[in-house]
């Protein structure tokens, strides 16, 4: 008699969700990008662009997400609610179709807009395969349904499990990330509520609540509420913060074309810096691409017509360049395309080509619409490009003069530079060093093959206060850039240029040191930013405190490694230490050379940390908060966010 053995026929859709269960669980990292806190972040975000695309399609007003106390997270819409009635030829509910099937992201006819491209877009259904289990609650047609999977697989049939109000609809949908799959399960609350507000600016009116029920970390605030009614206007008043407005509210362009929706929100302010950000289909394209070039194009076309036409350029200029138009300009565009191409190394790059004339046109005709209708606001904003002009041409002076001369008077470097002797820059860094003393020491201990030193004298200048010509015109940040070699600002910063593939400040660990630290790290923010993006600037992590017990030494690096080392060498804790001798460093000037080189500088045994810009967004206030000219705000931000300073991972 042949065993009754349990046959089980897949259905050829089955098959294939098993498969695509399969593949999202065998490489993660495909389709969010890694396993660690972005990828685990990378979840939620999925799950509430699926939301977000109910709101975008017009039928959602409300989405909460709840940071539960078990790890898990809870995204609640008041939608449509996912369709609930059978798949004609799939044969199982719709709702069962958009968790289980990899890209069922057709889940819009296309004359509307997912977030979707790059990494995102990848559907929930590798939400659910990445989850331990993942519960969907539905709320429409007067029942509730409920249906829950196990790491992609359904654990129950899709049920009703109760009564909705009549006019009740919504998704809920529940998740725990797969502690199988994931290095890091702790939602980053600061992460979450960036992106979440960016989403309320980017979708006017929608109200995003994040709920945090986590227990309390100090005394974060556990519950955000963001709508804005003001849309992308609110959000460029956002990013200016301190940065005082040179006209009272931004100029707000939109219009609907053929090739996109464009949204456009600009303000100037008296700074001199640029903050342009540029979204598609809500997500950040933080590498540009031909809407942004399309904006660029327009603006300066548009302002250079309007101060023509109103003589307002003066005898000495002929044009006013895309730099002097875009100083201190605060600005977001937000478009939405059907059929978003995106390029670039982090796929955030848009390559339609069509767009750019769309986004060109339309600028240009509302600008300049604006500026004849505005004409205080149209003077005000050129003149601010003519000094900008002006401090331009002044510059290019003193930028010569950071530029090495041609080869036939042989290259000129900063005196106080102590170059290494390898010239091969990938292998080669430098170390800007706090103070003559310190960078003494460095260039005692370091390793002059692939290691050059720096010293900088006291504090450089800030950079957010001052015009290009200022800051060129400074002895300590001209000598920088002639070091690092790359020259300055959009139109002649060239990454190829690099002489060093890692640029590492190394300041005391005293407060000076921290400002002089923020100071650089501003510069390199505001005029270097891509040598930030390219991972290439970090810090130097000095020990805190040295350990000495006969001849045995320890250093520690922060106080809880203290702690341990002192409890290692006198194990009985209840003497204070006897016969350890601890020390704790002022200032990189107490190291001998020996002892810095083997701490701070040993690529065997240093700890250096990159500087990642982890969201722009925020980078851009704290610069802006931090280091602009209004003490008000700087103190307000300081006494809100110095209880959380963590290492400044910007
Ligand atoms: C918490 C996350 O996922 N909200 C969603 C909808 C609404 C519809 C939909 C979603 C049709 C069958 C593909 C409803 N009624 N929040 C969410 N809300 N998906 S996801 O349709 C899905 C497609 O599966 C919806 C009419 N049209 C669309």
């Amino acid at each position: 008699m042949a065993k009754n053995r349990k046959t089980t026929d897949y259905t050829a859709g089955q098959i294939q969700v098993l498969k695509g269960l399969e593949a999202v669980r065998k490489r993660p990292g495909m389709y969010i990008g890694s396993t660690a806190a972005r990828g685990l972040h990378h979840l939620v975000y999925e799950v509430v662009d699926n939301a977000v695309d109910e709101a975008m399609a017009g039928y959602c007003t409300r989405i909460e997400v709840v940071l539960q106390e078990d790890g898990s997270v809870t995204v609640d819409d008041d939608g449509r609610g996912i369709p609930v009635d059978v798949h004609p030829t799939e044969g199982v509910p719709g709702v069962e179709l958009a968790m289980t099937m990899l890209h069922a992201g057709g889940k819009f006819d296309r004359n509307t807009y997912k977030v979707s491209g790059g990494l995102h877009g990848v559907g929930v259904s590798v939400v659910n395969a990445l989850s331990e289990w993942l519960e969907v609650e539905i709320r429409r047609d007067g029942k509730i349904y409920r249906q829950r999977y196990a790491r992609g697989s359904k654990a129950s049939e899709l049920e009703v499990v109760g009564k909705a109000k009549k006019s009740e609809s919504g998704t809920k949908v529940s998740f725990n990330p797969d502690p199988e799959v994931f290095t890091e399960l702790l939602f980053n609350h600061d992460t979450l509520s960036n992106r979440l507000r960016e989403m309320a600016f980017l979708n006017r009116g929608l109200l995003i609540r994040l709920l945090d029920q986590r227990e309390v970390v100090g005394d974060e605030q556990r519950e955000h509420e963001y709508r804005y009614d003001g849309g992308i206007v609110e959000f460029v008043e956002y990013l200016r913060a301190s940065r005082q407005p040179l006209h009272p509210k931004p100029i707000y362009i939109e219009a609907v074309r053929e090739e996109a929706e464009i949204e456009l929100a600009i303000q100037y302010d008296q700074g001199y810096t640029e903050s342009t950000f540029t979204f598609v289909n809500n997500i950040n394209t933080h590498e540009g691409g031909t809407h942004l070039t399309g904006f660029k194009a327009a603006l300066t076309r548009t302002l250079n017509d309007y101060a023509r036409k109103n003589n307002l350029l003066k005898k000495e200029l002929d044009s006013l360049s895309g730099e002097d138009i875009r100083e201190g300009l605060t600005a977001v565009l937000s478009i939405r395309v059907r059929e978003p191409q995106f390029e670039g190394q982090t796929k955030t790059k848009l390559g339609n080509s069509e767009v750019r004339g769309a986004v060109e046109q339309v600028v240009n005709d509302k600008l300049a619409t604006y500026l004849e209708e505005h004409p205080s606001v149209g003077r005000i904003i050129i003149e601010k490009a003519v000094q900008a002009a002006r401090a331009r041409i002044a510059a290019r002076k003193a930028r010569d003069l950071t530029r090495r001369k041609g080869a036939l008077e042989g290259s000129v470097l900063p005196g106080k530079l102590a170059d290494c002797s390898i010239t091969d820059p990938t292998v080669c860094e430098l170390y800007l060093v706090e103070g003559d003393s310190a960078g003494g020491t460095a260039k005692q201990g370091r390793d002059r093959s692939y290691q050059a030193i720096l010293p900088l004298r006291g504090k450089i200048l800030n950079v957010e206060k001052a015009r290009l010509d200022r800051i060129l015109s400074n002895e300590e940040i001209r000598t920088m850039i002639t070091a690092i070699g790359t020259g300055i600002g959009e139109d002649e910063f060239d990454l190829k240029h690099a002489r060093y593939h890692k640029i590492i400040i190394m300041t005391d660990a005293d407060v000076d040191g921290a400002h002089i630290r923020t100071l650089l790290l501003t510069f390199f923010f505001r005029h270097m930013r891509e040598l930030v993006e390219a991972g290439m600037v970090y810090i130097a992590m000095p020990p805190l405190y040295r350990l000495a017990k006969g001849k045995e030494e320890h250093y520690a690096y922060t106080e809880a490694e203290r702690d341990e080392i002192m409890e290692r060498l006198s194990p009985n804790g209840r003497e204070t230490g006897r016969g350890v001798h601890l020390q704790r460093y002022k200032g990189l000037g107490e190291m001998n050379a020996e002892q810095l080189w083997k701490t701070t500088m040993d690529p065997d045994t240093r700890t250096i940390m990159r500087v990642t810009l982890e969201d722009a967004v925020e980078a851009d206030r704290i610069f802006s908060h931090l280091m602009g000219d209004d003490v008000e705000p700087r103190r307000a931000f300081i006494e809100k966010y110095a209880p959380f300073v963590r290492n400044l991972d910007v």
